[in-house]
């Protein structure tokens, strides 16, 4: 009998939490009791006079019970409401003393422990997850010099430069605060408006229209830092540095259809990802990346390092690889970790220190204020999730749920009742790094800031063509939406200033004109500065931008799913299945009905899920296994044709053996020859589609399946736009 996976995950599931049975069941043999201690007689009936008497106030016990739960929300967070987390730890490679005194990146045999939160950006708590979005990676390292937050996006840059502007930006983004729509989603009027009156955010709407908006999964996407910091080595030698978060899955997106059906059928997408990943043993792992700029090589560059619009092309800075994260352990309670966990961008350690990025300084005020409003006060830094392993001495006090019971009556320094302590700890503790500065205060934006387009042409020039096609119809998706032409004009002018035949084909797309260049005024400004700069370092391609190169390391944790009916055939099912679960991917059977399928040998297999609960959108690849009566019957069917369909519209790896085959001829699938009936033991690999009729041996077939799925998707299918899906 072939274990299904709800057993699978059952025992996975059962499995960990055997392995800890508190984790399971931490209540065992305890008796239910109010918050103050005291045992509850009985939780099904309020304290009533008679039966059906009124309900009596000294009911402690209702009492409490209500009122806890009247008080169980707390506010959501501003942005990047809509997160998922985990708990792993962090190993230095290398001892990195030269570029920096903080000790979590000293010793290669220390175990860093890290929660891990990702999130969207727009959406509120309860949003779906598979939206176009930036995505949040924030880390927090619980070292034993404190606390370190590396409060990242999956994106490197930023719609902004100045801070000052985040409120309007969000704003825009946001719902529209009369009807409270559209949610999670920028493919509406005001944001757009506030965007097309915003050149410096050219950049990073590339970005945002680009497959990186559409991640796979959190375990396939990089993490940036966005701004320049500075690491300071205990010499006091201060260097510029981007921080990187390198996934060693590769980076790989969905399709745009596929990610909108996807928030459909399952909101809960990557959240469901991590945590089976997790919870199966397949723990996502991240190295970390350091781009490293000399002090005195600050301004070689063709764009300013305190320019969060702006990345350094790895090709000019290599990124260096300096260490690993890995996640391997999922929260205990969603609420008391990943809700309450608070990233506060200011939490670093000695060795690691800030620039004068003006994004990064209205950060520096904003996320630790933020907390006190949704954390209630100041004390969040005393709920365990938010809490340092290092030791806390400091003459803060008092405040909202304060845990903390500081003895004695020394709270102030200096002192000589306490021994003048807590004592500060001079060139031992967080010593700023002494950055000269000599300016007139204005409030002004740097000229060096004034190149808008030259890294947005720059992403557009590295993208493959099936990247500038999922961005062309990204745009011409959200400006569709945007009901406001004027907003549409002035959007396809600043792609005309990206390029020409970008603003083209989205002008082609929304039915209007690209016309030359929106007032010259900005694109001379603009142009100016950045031929002022052109005689610095820059690049016309950056191929470490596009997906097309990333790392495809095998398909383990990818999903795939297998079609069947009655009288599938057993031999070709199990010994593809088995070859692809040594590889580590997971399969499922999918069939009209849960329960189990006959097989052609007159076996069983269980059906892991039935067609209405799934869809080829949940699903990285479909293998169709022979069985003339499993074939012919799904041959009758929508749902096994429809599941063809759309995977092959979205470019998934597709296999089927034997009369499996047949399924794909009965299918819309053009353009792609398949095995027929007379070519018995001919492999046919074309477009993604693996297909062979009548082996003996299934071997090459399923090297050849398994090297489909490896690629993640294939873009070679011209006439994908034909299949109905
Ligand atoms: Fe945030 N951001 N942000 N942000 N941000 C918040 O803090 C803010 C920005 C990012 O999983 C808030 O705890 C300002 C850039 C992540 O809990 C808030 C500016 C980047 C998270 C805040 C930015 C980020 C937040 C809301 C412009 C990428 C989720 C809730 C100056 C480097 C952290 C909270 C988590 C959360 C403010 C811009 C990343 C309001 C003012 C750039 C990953 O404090």
């Amino acid at each position: 009998m072939m274990k299904n996976d709800k057993d699978v995950r059952v025992d996975e599931h059962s499995k960990n939490r055997d392995l800890d049975p508190q984790r399971e069941n931490p209540t065992a043999g305890t008796y239910l009791t109010t918050d103050q201690g005291i045992r509850v007689e009985s939780t099904d009936n309020s304290l009533k006079v008679g039966a059906r008497g009124p309900t009596l106030l000294e009911d402690f016990h209702f009492r409490e019970k209500l009122t806890r739960f009247d008080h169980e929300r707390i506010p959501e967070r501003v942005v990047h409401a809509r997160g998922s987390g985990a708990h792993g730890y962090f190993q230095v490679y290398e001892s990195l003393a030269d570029l920096t005194k903080a000790k979590f990146l000293q010793d290669p045999s220390v175990k860093t422990p890290v929660f891990v939160r990702f999130s969207t950006v727009a959406g509120s708590r309860g949003s779906a997850d598979t939206v176009r979005d930036v995505r949040g990676f924030a880390t927090k390292f619980y070292t034993e010099e404190g606390n370190f937050d590396l409060v990242g996006n999956n994106i490197p840059v930023f719609f902004i430069q100045d801070g000052i502007k985040f409120p309007d930006v969000i704003h825009a983004v946001k719902p529209d605060p009369d009807s409270e729509m559209p949610q999670a989603s920028s493919a509406h009027d005001t944001f757009w408006d506030f965007i097309s009156l915003m050149p410096e955010s050219m950049h990073m709407i590339m970005w945002h229209l680009s497959d990186r908006a559409i991640p796979r999964s959190f375990r396939m996407m990089e993490g940036f830092g966005v701004h320049t910091f500075r690491l300071v080595n205990a010499e006091g030698k201060s260097r510029f540095v981007k921080f990187h978060w390198k996934p060693l899955l590769g980076v790989h997106s969905l399709v745009w259809d596929e990610a909108l059906k996807i928030a459909g059928k399952d909101p809960d997408f990557h959240r469901r990802d991590l945590w089976k990943a997790i919870e199966t043993g397949a723990y996502p792992e991240y190295e970390l990346g350091l781009q490293i700029v000399e002090e005195d090589q600050a301004d070689d560059f063709a764009f300013d390092l305190l320019d969060s619009t702006k990345i350094i092309p790895e090709e000019l800075v290599p990124v260096r690889r300096v260490g690993k994260l890995t996640l391997n352990r999922n929260p205990d309670n969603f609420f008391a970790e990943t809700e309450q966990i608070a990233f506060c961008i200011q939490n670093v350690v000695p060795g690691i220190d800030f620039t004068d990025d003006p994004l990064l300084h209205a950060r520096l005020f904003s996320y630790l204020d933020t907390q006190l409003t949704r954390l209630g006060g100041p004390n969040f830094v005393q709920i365990p999730i938010n809490r340092p392993v290092a030791r806390v001495d400091n003459n803060q006090q008092d405040g909202f749920h304060q845990h903390r019971i500081p003895r004695g009556r020394v709270n102030y320094s200096p002192n000589s009742l306490g021994g003048g302590c807590p004592m500060a700890a001079g060139a031992a503790g967080f010593v700023h790094y002494p950055a000269q500065l000599n300016a007139p205060k204005v409030r002004l934006r740097s000229e060096s800031f004034g190149d808008h387009y030259s890294q947005a042409t720059l992403f557009w020039e590295s993208m493959s063509m099936p990247e500038k096609e999922h961005i062309v119809k990204a745009a011409v998706f959200e400006l569709g939406k945007v009901a406001t032409k004027a907003i549409r004009e002035r959007m396809i002018e600043h792609f005309g200033r990206v390029d020409a035949d970008f603003a083209r084909m989205v002008a082609a797309g929304l039915g209007m004109h690209a016309h030359a260049g929106l007032g010259t005024t900005v694109k001379n400004a603009a142009h100016a500065v950045a031929q002022k700069l052109s005689a610095k370092r820059s690049v016309e391609k950056s191929p470490a931008l596009s997906q097309e190169n990333t790392p495809k390391p095998g398909i383990r944790t990818r999903r795939i799913a297998i079609l069947a009916e009655n009288g599938v055939s057993e031999a070709e099912l199990s010994a593809v299945r088995a070859a692809l679960a040594a590889e580590g991917a997971e399969t499922h059977v999918i069939s009209t009905t849960l329960g189990t399928v006959k097989t052609a040998e007159g076996g069983q297999v269980e059906v892991d899920f039935s067609s209405i609960h799934v869809g080829s959108i949940l699903y990285d690849a479909v293998y169709v296994p022979g069985g003339t009566a499993s074939v012919e019957a799904m041959k009758k069917m929508g749902d096994p044709i429809h599941f063809l369909n759309e995977s092959y519209r979205h470019h998934k790896p597709i296999g089927a053996t034997g009369e499996g085959v047949e399924l794909i001829a009965a299918s819309q699938i053009k353009g792609v020859t398949v095995a027929g009936a007379q070519a018995a033991g001919k492999l046919f690999s074309e477009k993604g589609v693996v297909t062979v009729r009548g082996a003996s041996d299934l071997k090459p077939f399923i090297t050849a399946f398994i090297e489909a799925i490896t690629q993640h998707r294939h873009w070679d299918r011209p006439e994908y736009p034909a299949v109905p899906a």
